[in-house]
């Protein structure tokens, strides 16, 4: 089926199905003639890498003409992300051109960008060459719909960003539409203008390959191309894009090229994976907002504490953080971006090395934090990752069985005492955090790791009970997704509006039996319908309304039984029609009669 023939309804529904394929790893396919990675061995694959797994956090930038219209056309506010206002206000390509008139940059100063990204404690920067709306940012020799020619600026945006980036010693990343593209002819995803009507094969061969060829030429070493949304694309007309990698040695692809090629990294985009991935290079992309490319009216920040935390997270599970700004017409990173990337600089400078080079906790799941670690030369440290402060100054790292060498806070070089205990060594805090969004502790032990996974188990009188903070979450990206919060000094599972939202439990049973599931939660309006989920076993159950956000009561759920001692798994999923949002506090399993 060619695009032109699609409705926008189905047009959507192929978004939704793009959306859904970016969450999971494209299967490579027999044939990966083209990719000129294919014979690469483990340890070229690794030295390749090296530079990336070690940098954990990237700037992404998306910048183009959209950021005139910054979310208004013929005086509606358009919904959705901002660098989509072409196709979801179907503007005609004729119309939308004219916004490249006002799209004149004159504050840029690329110097700042990346002195900022770098002040962050970020390592790389992926900017959008060319969005789905066809704009090149850089002076293409095969079409006028670039900065150059069609915009009063013209000058090659991504020359300068370059130079500073090499300046700097930051790693400089493209981002380049390859399908998608509403302007020329023969480009992907535009279903509302019949002036941009053409072959699809002719417009990967005459303008996407070309340009890829000007982008990793003309620019010094490009060190990421990041593809987006394999609309249409299928392995004959990825095979025209692929070799031309070639022409950067070295450089890191991700997995959205199409035609069946993994590339290097899947890409969970607005949404960190639950428990990482495994096997796979990763990076989340998400933006400060709600749009990626500059609205004026998305105030929507997240909290400089959320992107800390996010960051940490997202280390915790051995993945990188690309995190966006979009900058306006004029060329200014919005100053609520910039306040933030200090903020979180602010942190990095006193806890980069917890970041930097590290890889995923060893750890199930910790009540307090998070953990990051890193081996240099034989010798491991933990970095203990303390959100929630406990309030004993007792920090119990469950399952750690080794000797401790030396327990540092990185504020201020502090030494801590440690002490081994049956559940695992204990860390002595002092009274109150120095940093309450997540303050670290350099854990160095001696010889190597060793750790029991430790679960939630069985209390001496049976119940097992299953904290907010011990949740596996799953959000899908675009929409609501749960928060792990605080409320009243309790962390909660909260914002569950989105009923594609769900969450699950690992626990350990040693008294097999029956159990009355329970759970401390809050619902205002009516009661919601929820899939209660023990060991594949699915039941429907209904959380009752407590008749407020902020009155938790313990519903009973529903009785399981559990008959085989060792690891369990519970996943509460909500069902669809008649969803109400729930804080959920703990869920519990109690031995019944
Ligand atoms: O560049 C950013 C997005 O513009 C791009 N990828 C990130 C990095 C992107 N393009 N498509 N998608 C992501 C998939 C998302 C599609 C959806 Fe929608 C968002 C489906 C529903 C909401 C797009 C926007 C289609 C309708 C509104």
């Amino acid at each position: 089926m060619k695009h032109k023939d699609i409705s926008p309804a189905a047009a959507f529904l192929a978004g939704l199905w793009l959306f859904a394929f970016m969450a999971v790893s494209v299967p490579a396919q027999e044939e990966v003639s083209s990719w000129p990675y294919a014979n690469e061995t483990k340890e070229q694959k690794d030295a390749r890498m090296a530079w990336w797994r070690d940098a954990r956090f990237g700037l992404f930038i998306h910048w183009g003409v959209y950021a005139v219209p910054a979310g208004t056309y013929k005086d509606k506010q358009i919904g959705g992300i901002g660098e989509w206002i072409m196709c979801r206000g179907q503007i005609p390509i004729a119309e939308y051109k004219q916004f490249a008139r006002q799209f004149n940059p004159v504050k840029y100063d690329p110097d700042a960008w990346v002195k900022l990204a770098k002040e962050a404690g970020m390592k790389y920067i992926v900017i959008t060459s060319k969005h789905h709306d066809g704009f090149a940012l850089f002076d293409s020799k095969v079409t006028d719909w670039d900065v150059v020619d069609a915009a009063p600026y013209g000058k090659d945006l991504l020359k300068p960003l370059a130079k500073a980036c090499r300046k700097h010693g930051v790693k400089l990343g493209f981002y380049y539409s390859q399908a998608q593209d509403w302007t020329h002819p023969g480009g992907a995803g535009n279903t509302w203008d019949p002036a941009q009507a053409g072959d699809m094969d002719e417009y990967i061969k005459n303008i996407a390959a070309p340009q890829v060829k000007e982008i990793l030429t003309n620019y010094g070493d490009i060190a990421v191309l990041w593809w987006d949304t394999p609309y249409d694309m299928n392995k004959q007309r990825a095979d025209m894009l692929q070799p031309l990698i070639a022409l950067q040695p070295g450089i890191i692809t991700n997995n959205r090229l199409g035609g069946g090629y993994p590339g290097d990294t899947d890409t969970p985009e607005q949404h960190i994976p639950a428990t990482g991935l495994k096997d796979r290079d990763w990076e989340a992309c998400m933006t400060m907002n709600d749009t990626w490319g500059f609205k004026s009216y998305d105030h929507n920040w997240k909290s400089a504490e959320m992107l800390i935390q996010n960051l940490v997270d997202i280390a915790s599970k051995g993945g990188n953080y690309l995190l966006n700004v979009g900058p306006t017409a004029e060329g200014e990173i919005p100053q609520a971006s910039v306040e933030r990337l200090k903020a979180v600089g602010k942190w990095m400078k006193v806890n980069s090395q917890s970041i930097y080079g590290t890889s995923a906790s060893p750890f199930a799941k910790l009540t307090w934090g998070r953990c990051t670690q890193k081996t240099v030369r034989g010798k491991t440290t933990l970095y203990l990752h303390i959100f929630d402060w406990p309030a004993a100054g007792k920090l119990l790292v469950p399952g750690l069985r080794n000797e401790i060498r030396k327990a540092v806070l990185l504020a201020g070089n502090r030494k801590l005492k440690t002490e081994s205990a049956q559940d695992g060594v204990i860390v002595n805090l002092p009274a109150a955090a120095p940093d309450p969004v997540d303050t670290v502790v350099a854990l160095q032990i001696k010889g190597e790791l060793k750790v029991d996974k430790i679960l939630p188990s069985q209390k001496p009188d049976g119940t097992v009970e299953l904290s907010a903070a011990l949740a596996d979450i799953h959000n899908p990206g675009y929409g609501g997704e749960i928060k792990l919060e605080t409320r009243d000094a309790v962390r909660n599972l909260g914002y569950w509006t989105d009923p594609r939202c769900w969450v699950e439990w690992s626990y350990v049973i040693d008294k097999p039996g029956k159990f009355e599931v329970s759970a401390m939660v809050a619902v205002a309006e009516a009661e919601c319908p929820v899939e209660l989920i023990v060991d594949n076993a699915k039941q429907i159950v209904r959380i009752p309304s407590t008749g407020g956000y902020a009155a938790y009561t313990k519903a009973v759920l529903g009785t399981v039984t559990i008959d085989k001692a060792g690891e369990h798994n519970l996943q509460l999923k909500p069902i669809k029609e008649n969803w109400q949002p729930a804080n959920i506090r703990t869920v519990l399993l109690s031995p019944s009669p």
